[in-house]
């Protein structure tokens, strides 16, 4: 009996699965169909996840990384009965997934939009879509998982034990990242990751042979991981038995290699590339239907029985898990109140009181610092604050100045997982991606490396963007101005790209003050990410009593140097380490009688968003004599300069040679800009020491 049901809901989930893709016409049929039983046999007989609460903390996370496959996951959630969850993360309401949003599969505003959307819909622990960003992903819930226990579980109070599983198809694993993920779980013994191979030997161009000729048992085993394989999709005994293996085994991932047939049961397309991505048409649905002994003509069924079996299945075993962790939840707070604050505040993204105490500020400085400098001694100062910042660099850490250096910050690894400092060899696509995760599970992360390979790390950046995550990276030898090491180092375009995505935060400070205020305007984000932008060479530390307060970074830009009564003839805005070379030549122009006012303006996002008024009173509409100077890709400017403006930029790529020869290669000097001004105001000059124009 039981044995029917069981086979009654894999059909159920498969026969939603077809109608829903028929109904709209697009999406995936074929990989939902193959893997019905998987799906249902991990959610049912093993998945730590009450339906009733699906923020719990010590959940286990599933991942669908093959998110194509998105109605696999719809038609578990909404047969599991996952509650929807409301705003304040708390209040449980509606299904998460209900049949009227299954068949409105893929339509405006559906919870069931084409790929599994993180904050969409409830139960979908991270956005998938984008080969391989699941696997990368489940890494850092893997790790975070291994990190609230070493920090939070105390004897007799188990608080964090969950395990993270992920259904990853042929592409998931050709993608790179999926290497660099695979390789770091391995070498972190990450024992509570489950990944399983979806091994259909099909992707969209065909069979994999025409691409494809790793061995993935060989392969995972040279990570370190145990690697499992069943035979049969179908074959659900099997299945729990490769579950139970994964429980058990110790100081390694575990990867199940599970062979199945895409499309399965449809007497046309099963084992073809057709069942991918496309519907199989009514005729096929209704010979497949025939196939499992459904009703031919029936279109959304969930037969009698089907959800009373989940709910006596993860529902009951889901909720009684919860109850018990619940309970220990409230003794572990009569006990240890301090961490249990934590924790609360990690599950609202809410910073600690005196999170800000201890930020330096610096004294004004001609020689100076760089900003990486700058940056390494108050990300020290609020993590001393903020026990969960936490993170790393991709090998880069001495150069990008991110290692927290005081007692007991440590190193996280295989057997401490305990540490702060993560160490994510030179695999920037893995770090980016691994960030999501932490991120996605209450930690608050950073990222670090070489702004030029910011390029290696991007979709995780976008993704961050689009699933609203307050990650950090810092980006550090921002320019030409890193020298020596010539153009394959020096970032041209990226600045534009990254500002570019929707949501992100691009900060530039220009000197230590301005970097200090662009971590007080970083830490307490909980809906997007940011991204500071840092130099490798020093930077004069501005005299704030001369200048304007740093506390403008908050405003995006803001007025440094202005001329006097406050009324410029021609504006200098600059951004990082571009400012000092505006102030120079502001004070040259003063001296000349012209009226310049300087704008330092670390972020063009945190500026747009201000009033009016405010951007008035910074770049007033009737000064139209502007230059802007930055090192990088010139393209962009032109929103803040109008057609009477100047952007002193990059055009091309850059060189290998001392800091300063570049600077005077590429026009960034005072003169080049005096000169710039003179000519906007139609005033002549030489443009002296500029050997090329920009
Ligand atoms: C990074 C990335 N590249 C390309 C695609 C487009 N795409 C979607 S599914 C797919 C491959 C399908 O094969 P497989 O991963 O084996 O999934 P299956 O069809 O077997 O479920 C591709 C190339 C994508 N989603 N992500
Ligand atoms: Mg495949």
């Amino acid at each position: 009996m039981t044995r029917d049901l069981d086979q009654l809901c894999i059909d159920t989930i498969r026969t939603l699965a077809m109608d829903a893709v028929q109904a709209a016409n697009s999406g995936h049929p074929g990989t939902p169909m193959a893997l019905a039983p998987v799906a249902y046999t991990l959610w049912q007989k093993s998945l730590r996840f009450d339906p009733e609460d699906p923020l719990w903390m010590d959940r286990d996370r599933f991942v669908l990384s093959a998110g194509h496959a998105s109605m696999l996951l719809y038609a578990v959630l909404h047969l599991a009965g996952v509650r929807a969850v409301g705003a304040g993360n708390g209040t449980p309401g509606d299904l998460a997934v209900s049949l009227d949003e299954i068949r409105r599969f893929r339509q405006l505003d559906s919870k069931c939009p084409g790929h599994p959307e993180y904050r969409i819909t409830a139960g979908v622990e991270t956005t998938t879509g984008p080969l391989g960003q699941g696997v990368g992903n489940s890494v850092g819930m893997a790790i975070a998982s291994r990190w609230l226990a070493a920090r939070y579980n105390r004897p007799g109070f188990e608080l964090f034990d969950h395990d993270v599983y992920v259904i990853a198809s042929d592409g998931d694993l050709m993608e790179g990242l999926s290497h660099e993920a695979a390789s770091l779980a391995g070498h972190l013994q990450l024992d509570n990751l489950c990944w399983i191979y979806d091994n259909n030997q099909i992707t969209i161009e065909g069979s994999t042979a025409l691409a494809l000729s790793d061995d993935p048992a060989a392969r995972f085993a040279g990570y370190g991981w145990h690697v499992e394989h069943v035979a049969d999709a179908n074959d659900t005994a099997a299945l729990e038995r490769a579950l139970d293996v994964f429980q058990r085994t110790a100081d390694r991932p575990t990867l199940i290699v599970v062979d199945s047939h895409i499309g399965y049961g449809a007497p046309h397309k099963q084992d073809t590339r057709e069942a991918h991505g496309e519907p199989l048409g009514e005729d096929e649905v209704r010979a497949a239907k025939r196939f499992y002994g459904w009703p031919e003509d029936a279109k959304f069924l969930v037969p009698e029985g089907v959800r009373e079996h989940f709910a006596a299945g993860i529902g009951a075993r889901g909720a009684r898990l919860r109850q018990e962790w619940t309970g220990r939840l409230a003794a572990y707070r009569a006990k240890y109140p301090n961490e249990a604050d934590e924790l609360e505040r990690m599950r609202l993204r809410r910073l600690p009181e005196h999170w800000s105490d201890g930020v330096p500020t610096f004294p004004a400085d001609a020689k100076g610092m760089a900003t990486r400098e700058s940056s390494g001694k108050v990300l020290n100062a609020v993590a001393k604050n903020v026990p969960w910042l936490i993170g790393g660099s991709a090998d880069l850490a001495p150069s990008t100045k991110t290692l927290l250096t005081s007692d007991g910050a440590g190193d996280f690894q295989a057997g401490d997982y305990g540490g702060r400092n993560f160490h994510f060899g030179v695999r920037e696509h893995a770090m980016g991606a691994v960030l999501n995760g932490l991120s996605l599970s209450g930690l608050r992360p950073y990222g670090a490396s070489f702004l030029i390979f910011s390029d290696y790390g991007r979709p995780p950046i976008r993704l961050a963007a689009l699933m609203e995550l307050p990650v950090i990276y810092v980006y550090t030898h921002d320019s030409i101005g890193l020298g020596e090491d010539g153009p394959t180092h020096q970032p041209i375009e990226h600045l534009l790209s990254l500002r570019a995505i929707p949501g992100l935060i691009v900060l530039r400070p220009a000197d230590a003050n301005e970097v200090a205020e662009c971590w007080k305007v970083i830490l307490p984000l909980t809906d997007r990410p940011a991204l500071l932008v840092l130099t490798r060479q020093a930077v004069p530390t501005f005299d704030r009593t001369r200048y304007a307060a740093a506390a403008g970074v908050a405003k995006g830009a803001y007025v440094l140097a202005d001329a006097p009564g406050g009324v410029p003839e021609v504006l200098l805005i600059g951004t990082g380490s571009e400012v000092s070379l505006c102030v120079r030549a502001h004070e040259d122009l003063l001296a000349e009688g012209v009226r310049s006012r300087v704008v330092s303006m670390p972020s063009w996002e945190l500026f747009d968003e201000q009033p009016r008024e405010y951007r008035d009173a910074v770049l007033p509409p009737n000064v139209t004599a502007r230059i802007a100077v930055e090192q990088a890709a010139a393209m962009g400017w032109e929103r803040y300069l109008g057609p009477g403006g100047r952007a002193i930029g990059m055009r091309t790529f850059g060189a290998s040679a001392p800091h300063a020869d570049l600077q005077r290669r590429f026009g960034f000097t005072p003169d080049h800009i005096v000169a710039a001004a003179a000519e906007l105001l139609g005033r002549t000059r030489h443009a002296a020491g500029v050997e090329r124009r920009s």
